[in-house]
C-alpha cells in the first residue's frame, strides 16, 4: 500500500466497483460520439467542458477558487486552475503515476452511451482521458508536492514518464494546467472554437458556483476576455434573467440548504411579463426536462402562495385558488440542487429522476417562501396581485379560446393560405414556413408538393414577449403556424398529433430574416417546446452569393465557402459573383436546387439550447428597455448576424 495519504484515496477510488470497468482509450477512438455526443462542433466543445469540469469538481470540493480558460491561435486550448493538483506519485497496481491512470484509462461507461453517468464533486478526473484520446496532443503540467511536473501525451499515448521541469517557488500554489489539440482527423467538420459558446457556459457555470471565478481568454482576437465570478450564485443569475425585464418586486428570493439527501439553493424574482422562465440544475447540469427537483418547486410554490393569498384575504372565500400557470406567470427562477448519485432520464437524458429530492425541494421551498412573504409584506402584495391578474387573464383567453375553438385552432381547416403537400404521412412531410408572399410564391412553385407544404407569413409576427396567450392566439400569421402543424399549442400540445416531421423557416439571411426566423422560433420555443426537443425545427440555409463560370452556376452559402470555390477554379478567370438579397431574388428552380433539394440543402436542426439563445436574444431585442438591448447588440452583434452559428 502506497504511503502517501493521496495514493490510498486514489486507490480506494479505484476499487470502487461505482467505476466500473476500466478501458482502453481505443473503444473513445473507435466511437467518439458515445463519449462527447457528436464530431460536430457540439462535440468539440464538449471536450472543454470535461476538462474544465473537472476543474470545477477541484472547486466543489473546495480547493479552488480560479480557473482559466485560453483559447490559442492553433485552436488549441490551455484550462488551469488553482486547485490541489492532479496526484502525481505512483499506483503500485498499475506501476504508473496517478496521474497517467487517470488520463489513459476509461472510466465508466460514456455519457452519452448509456448507465454510467458522472456525478460532480467526487469523481473528477473522469472525462480527462476521453478528451486525451480525442487530441492530437495534450501536455500536462502540474504544481504540487514542491515542483512542477509536465508529461506530454500525442494521441492518448504517454510521450514519457511524468517528469519534474523545476522546483516551486515560494508562495507559488499548487494547481493543474492541461493544454490539447484536438485531433483534426476526429473533428473533421471544425476544429474552430467559439468564443460566444463557450462564454456562455462559463458565465453558466459561474452563476451556479458562487464565487468562482472563471476567466477566459481568445487569443486569436485582440482584446476578446471575460471574467465571471458572482458573490450572489444563482441570485445573480436570476437578476441577469430580470435584467432586461421589469421586476415586479425589489429583492431576489433565495434560500441555500445543506441536507444529507443533498443540496438544495433556490432563487426567484418576478417580473411584469407574461412567460415564465425556470432553470432546473441538477450538480451543475442544465435539467431542461425538469425531473423531481421541479415538480417539489412547483408544489410547494403553487400551495404557499394560495395559502398567504387566502389568510390574508387576498383571495376570497368564494374565489377558486390560483392555478401553479397563474402564480409562474413571469416568474424567473433558478433551482439547483447537488446530490451524490443523480439519476438522468427521459428522451435527452436532462430529466432528474431521484424521487427523494422533490420532497426535499419542496419542504424547503414552502418553508423558506413563507418566512420570506410574512417579512416582505409590500413584495409578497405585488407578487399574489401579479398572480391574480394573470388568472384574470387566463379566464379571459379561456373564452376567447372557446369562442375561435370551432373557427380555427381545433378545427381541421386548414389555413387558406397553406399550400399542403400530397403526402399525409408526418414522417415524410415537411412544412416551410416561408417570410413574405413573393418568397412563398417561389417556394410554392420550386418545391416537390408530393412532401414538401409552404406556408407564407406575411410581415411581422406578434410579439410574443409583449403580448400575453390571449392576444398571441388571436393574431392570424400564429393560428395559421398553430392549425397547420396541426398539433395544438400551450398545455395542449400533443406532438403525435404534428402533420410534418420536419419544420423548416425559410427566411433571407439579411436583418429582417434574423428577426422573423427569432420571432417564429421564440413562438415554438415558447409554446411548442416538444417540437424542438424532438427535432423536428429547422432552419434552411438559402445561399448568399452565385458564382457563375464558364456558364456553371456555383451556389455558395457563406464567405468561407466563397473564397474555397473562388480559389478552386481561380485559374481560368473571367468569373461573375452575384450576392442574393433575398429568397425572392431567385427563380423556383434555383430555390429549390439550393435551398430546398434534399440532394443539395443543408438544413440547421434547432436544439433547446440554440432555441433558448434565440429566447434570450429576442428578450434584449423586443423588451421594452432600451438599454439591455444596445448592450446585447454591442455583445452579440456577431451572433444576432448569425443565430444558426
Ligand atoms: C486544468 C484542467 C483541469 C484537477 C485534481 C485534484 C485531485 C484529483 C484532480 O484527484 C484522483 C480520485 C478521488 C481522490 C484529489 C488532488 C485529492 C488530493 C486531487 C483538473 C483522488 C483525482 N489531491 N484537480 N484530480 N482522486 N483539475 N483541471 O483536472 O479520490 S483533476
Amino acid at each position: 500500500m502506497a504511503a502517501d495519504p493521496i495514493l490510498q484515496n486514489a486507490k480506494s477510488a479505484y476499487d470502487a466497483s461505482s467505476i466500473q470497468v476500466l478501458e482502453g482509450l481505443e473503444a473513445v477512438k473507435r466511437r467518439p460520439g458515445m463519449y462527447i455526443g457528436s464530431t460536430g462542433p457540439r462535440g468539440l466543445h464538449h471536450l472543454v467542458w470535461e476538462i474544465v469540469d473537472n476543474s470545477i469538481d477541484e472547486a466543489l470540493a473546495g480547493y479552488c477558487d480560479r480557473i482559466s480558460v485560453r483559447v490559442h491561435p492553433d485552436n488549441s486550448v490551455t484550462v488551469t486552475d488553482d486547485g490541489r493538483g492532479m496526484p502525481v506519485g505512483k499506483m503500485e497496481k498499475y506501476d504508473k503515476s496517478a496521474v497517467e491512470v487517470i488520463m489513459t484509462t476509461l472510466h465508466a461507461g460514456g455519457k452519452f452511451g448509456g448507465q454510467g453517468y458522472k456525478v460532480s464533486g467526487g469523481l473528477h478526473g473522469v472525462g480527462a482521458s476521453v478528451v486525451n484520446a480525442l487530441s492530437e496532443w495534450l501536455e500536462l503540467e502540474i504544481k504540487r508536492d514542491g515542483h512542477v511536473w509536465f508529461q506530454r501525451y500525442e494521441r492518448g499515448f504517454p510521450q514519457g514518464e511524468i517528469e519534474k521541469l523545476r522546483k516551486l517557488k515560494k508562495g507559488e500554489g499548487t494547481g493543474t494546467t492541461i493544454r490539447f489539440m484536438p485531433d483534426p482527423e476526429v473533428f473533421t467538420e471544425t476544429v474552430e472554437f467559439s468564443f460566444d459558446t463557450l462564454s456562455r457556459r462559463f458565465r453558466e457555470s459561474a452563476f451556479l458556483n458562487k464565487s468562482l471565478e472563471i476567466h477566459l481568454v481568445d487569443e486569436r482576437e485582440e482584446g476578446r476576455e471575460v471574467t465571471y465570478r458572482y458573490e450572489g450564485g444563482i441570485r445573480d443569475f436570476v437578476a441577469h434573467i430580470n435584467e432586461s425585464k421589469d421586476p415586479v418586486h425589489k429583492s431576489v428570493f433565495y434560500f441555500h440548504r445543506e441536507e444529507d439527501a443533498g443540496d438544495v439553493e433556490v432563487a426567484m424574482q418576478w417580473n411584469s411579463g407574461f412567460q415564465d422562465s425556470v432553470f432546473t440544475f441538477a450538480n451543475n447540469i442544465n435539467t431542461h426536462e425538469g425531473g423531481a427537483h421541479l415538480s417539489g418547486f412547483r408544489s410547494a410554490l403553487t400551495r404557499t402562495i394560495n395559502d398567504y393569498a387566502r389568510q390574508k384575504g387576498l383571495l376570497k372565500e368564494k374565489e377558486d385558488n390560483l392555478t401553479g400557470d397563474d402564480i409562474r406567470e413571469g416568474l424567473a427562477a433558478v433551482i439547483s440542487v447537488k446530490l451524490v448519485d443523480p439519476q438522468f432520464e427521459g428522451q435527452t437524458k436532462t430529466k432528474l429522476g431521484n424521487t427523494e429530492i422533490k420532497g426535499l425541494v419542496e419542504t424547503n421551498t414552502n418553508r423558506y417562501l413563507a418566512e420570506f412573504l410574512e417579512e416582505h409584506p409590500s413584495e409578497a402584495k405585488a407578487i399574489v396581485n401579479k398572480a391574480l391578474q394573470a388568472a384574470r387573464a387566463r379566464q379571459a383567453a379561456r373564452k376567447v379560446r372557446d369562442t375561435i375553438r370551432k373557427g380555427y385552432l381545433e378545427s381541421t381547416t386548414l389555413p387558406g393560405k397553406l399550400a399542403d403537400c400530397s403526402s399525409k404521412d408526418p414522417a415524410r412531410s415537411e412544412l416551410y414556413i416561408v417570410e413574405g408572399d413573393s418568397a412563398g410564391g417561389s417556394a410554392k412553385q420550386g418545391r416537390d408538393r408530393n412532401f414538401q407544404a409552404i406556408l407564407p407569413l406575411r410581415g411581422k409576427i406578434l410579439n410574443v414577449e409583449k403580448a400575453n396567450m390571449n392576444k398571441v392566439l388571436s393574431n392570424a400569421e400564429i393560428q395559421a403556424m398553430i392549425s397547420a402543424i396541426g398539433a395544438g399549442v400551450g398545455d395542449s400540445f400533443n406532438l403525435a398529433d404534428a402533420r410534418y416531421n420536419k419544420i423548416v423557416i425559410m427566411a433571407d439571411a439579411d436583418v429582417d430574416g434574423n428577426h422573423i426566423r427569432t420571432l417564429v422560433l421564440t413562438f415554438l420555443y415558447r409554446n411548442m417546446p416538444e417540437l424542438i426537443e424532438a427535432g423536428y425545427v429547422y432552419i434552411a440555409q438559402p445561399p448568399l452569393y452565385r458564382i457563375r463560370h464558364n456558364r456553371r452556376d456555383y451556389y455558395v452559402k457563406n464567405d468561407a465557402e466563397l473564397q474555397e470555390t473562388l480559389n478552386r477554379i481561380r485559374a481560368s478567370g473571367n468569373v461573375e459573383v452575384n450576392r442574393f438579397k433575398g429568397l425572392s431574388e431567385m427563380n423556383p428552380q434555383q430555390l429549390w436546387d439550393t435551398t430546398m433539394n434534399p440532394q443539395n440543402r443543408t438544413l440547421l436542426q434547432v436544439t433547446i439550447d440554440s432555441a433558448a439563445v434565440a429566447d434570450e436574444l429576442f428578450t434584449a431585442l423586443m423588451g421594452d428597455k432600451v438599454e439591455p438591448r444596445r448592450k446585447f447588440i454591442e455583445e452579440n452583434a456577431r451572433e444576432a448576424k448569425n443565430i444558426d452559428a
